[in-house]
């Protein structure tokens, strides 16, 4: 009892010192970064972009390359959207563009369980960072598994609707609304069908904003929209994706004879991984295709900024940092596509914006899910990260778990259980019992907070220990 006792001290005291750091980091960040004169940004420089004779331009009229990153899903490594992971991006990797990939069928999706809410909040964060640091954004309805846009064009209508009306006013935000259509359902037919009702939804609250439209099969069927493009709007792009390990020559003139023939096209995703994500880095490659990418101006997005253990992350899978990266932290293409971007390699010493990755420190909290029970009690549980911190070369990532009575019938019993990415003991808890099995959490009421009524709330909370830094997995409730 007395060791628990000491042990939940010592928690707080982590959790103190915590925060104390987090403040340490701002109060240096104000004081170094306070009077430094800013160089221009991308968007300060060049403003609104616009299609213009089959080319992205400035607000002068001038050509204009976007050189992006893109996240993973927005979903599964939310944490690497911070605004000084763009900065690092805009500062020392050549970056004038984010894309933020939302998943709508893949991975907590936001068209099949994803909190929407979570997800729409992921975006305003992004599309705030970007903002701030004079950079674009390219919004992704990132259809993937769903190959045809139209299976869940209703949400996306809704989804655009309301976004684009939120962002009217953003010179630098752009939307792409279907990543890459597939399959039978994702012809060029359906896709144009989709386009018109999404595009003319966009435009009745958003008039100049650029809208990027996805191609059959996935999005390399650049010449089926040069035959038969979308008319009647302006300000209209269409997306190419490549990934130098599976795609070469062959596809390399496909995309240069729809240009030719004056396609606006942007690069919303290439990668110099296999088209699996995986694979072989295939720089030789990637370096044909960057020039003849240049050779046209062509817009590029490079896939993906995450430290996932795939080839495509631009990141090592042992690299913990969420921003200020160095050379030692970059995966072979995160090497590759700083020195392609910025004509050199990446710097070996720190990019000096960075978190270390040492001692107490802040890794990206925020991630959040949530689920209501099926049946007829409607309890709603959501998981998020409040706190994270290392110590003693550990992981210890903090939870608060809110469960709500969202529907008439008061719950008289419920359980949740919390699947986590790495493995992982439980440091600290309270408000419930907790057990692990393997690398699921399940947690039930104590006594008091058993039942629950109609409005009813309950609050639980948890600490967990692991040797990587910690996601959820996915969150699973039953009420009765
Ligand atoms: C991949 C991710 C991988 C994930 C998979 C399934 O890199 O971690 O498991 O999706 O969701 C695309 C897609 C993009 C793919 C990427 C690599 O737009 O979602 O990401 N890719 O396979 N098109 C071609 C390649």
């Amino acid at each position: 009892m007395r060791e628990e006792r000491v042990g939940q001290d010592k928690a707080a005291q982590k959790r103190r010192n915590a925060y104390l750091v987090m403040l340490l980091f701002c109060l240096a960040g104000m004081l170094a970064f306070g009077d430094r004169a800013e160089a221009a940004s991308p968007y300060a420089a060049n403003g609104r972009l616009s299609v213009s004779k089959g080319k992205i331009v400035n607000s002068k009229g001038k050509s204009f390359v976007i050189k992006g990153v893109s996240t993973h899903g927005l979903a599964w490594y939310p944490e690497y959207v911070n605004k000084e992971a763009f900065k690092t991006l805009r500062d020392t990797w050549g970056v004038n563009t984010i894309r933020l990939a939302m998943y709508t069928a893949d991975y907590n999706g936001y068209c099949t369980g994803g909190s929407q809410k979570n997800l729409k909040k992921k975006i305003d964060q992004g599309v705030k960072y970007a903002t701030d640091l004079g950079m674009y954004v390219i919004i992704d309805w990132h259809i993937l598994s769903d190959g045809n846009p139209l299976t869940y064009k209703k949400q996306a209508k809704q989804f655009f609707q309301e976004i684009a009306r939120k962002y009217s006013g953003y010179g630098n935000v752009m939307y792409e609304i279907c990543n890459e259509p597939n399959g039978r359902g994702g012809s060029w037919k359906n896709i144009k069908s989709y386009a018109k009702d999404i595009i003319k939804t966009i435009r009745s609250v958003n008039k100049n904003a650029i809208i990027i439209v996805g191609t059959p099969t996935w999005s390399q069927d650049v010449d089926k929209a040069q035959a038969d493009p979308v008319t009647g709007y302006k300000n209209i792009a269409y997306a190419f994706h490549f990934y130098a390990g599976t795609h070469k020559s062959g596809l390399r003139s496909k995309l240069e004879k729809a240009v030719k023939k004056g396609l606006p096209v942007i690069v919303t995703e290439f990668g110099i991984s296999e088209a699996s994500g995986g694979g072989k880095a295939d720089t030789a490659e990637g370096n044909r295709w960057m020039k003849l990418l240049d050779q046209y101006g062509i817009g590029r997005v490079c896939w993906n900024l995450s430290n996932k253990n795939e080839t495509s992350a631009l990141l090592k899978s042992s690299c913990k940092k969420k921003s200020g990266w160095k050379a030692s932290d970059l995966s072979a293409s995160g090497k590759w596509l700083v020195q392609a971007y910025t004509g050199k390699p990446p710097a070996s010493g720190s990019g000096g914006t960075g978190n270390g990755s040492s001692g107490s420190s802040s890794t990206g909290n925020g991630q959040s899910l949530s689920r209501t029970s099926a049946g007829k009690v409607k309890l709603h549980a959501s998981l998020t990260r409040v706190n994270s911190w290392k110590s003693g070369g550990k992981y210890y990532t903090q939870y608060k778990l809110v469960l709500k009575n969202t529907g008439s019938k008061t719950s008289s019993r419920w359980q949740v259980s919390v699947k986590l990415k790495q493995s992982f003991s439980v440091s600290d808890k309270w408000c419930g019992s907790f057990v692990r099995k393997e690398k699921t959490l399940t947690i039930k009421p104590l006594e008091w907070n058993k039942k629950i009524k109609k409005n009813g709330t309950a609050e639980l909370g948890f600490v967990v220990k692991s040797a990587k830094a910690q996601t959820i997995s996915s969150i699973l409730i039953t009420a009765s």
